[in-house]
């Protein structure tokens, strides 16, 4: 199995040398390349911040075994399977229902 998200220095392994790299590029101390940045993002949210430092951190420790990212935006070169299109395609709906369901408040 190929290791990509949260493999920042590309070396195979996640580990806190990626960590730190992460954490570089979450504080503005070092500037990612595009492949760095897309390593990094793996809440998939397109920005490198704390909260992915603390995902690759929870990953390194063995508490989460899967990065939120890899649900939603294989690594590249990956072809999509039909089950990750249908759970994107669920994800996506329940976004578009989530965003129609605003509760109106009253303007007074
Ligand atoms: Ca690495
Ligand atoms: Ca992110």
């Amino acid at each position: 199995m190929t290791v990509y998200y949260g493999d920042i220095n590309a070396d195979g392994v996640v580990d806190m040398g990626d960590a730190l790299l992460a954490e570089g590029f979450a504080l503005g101390i070092q500037t990612p390349t595009a492949d760095q940045k897309r390593r990094a993002d793996v809440n998939g949210d397109g920005q490198v911040t704390g909260a992915d430092v603390q995902l690759i951190q929870q990953y390194i420790m063995g508490m989460i075994t899967q990065f939120p990212v890899e649900l939603i935006q294989p690594p590249p070169g990956t072809s999509w399977s039909p089950l990750i299109i249908l759970g994107g395609l669920t994800l996506a709906m329940v976004a578009l229902s989530r965003g129609s369901r605003k509760p109106q408040k009253s303007r007074h």
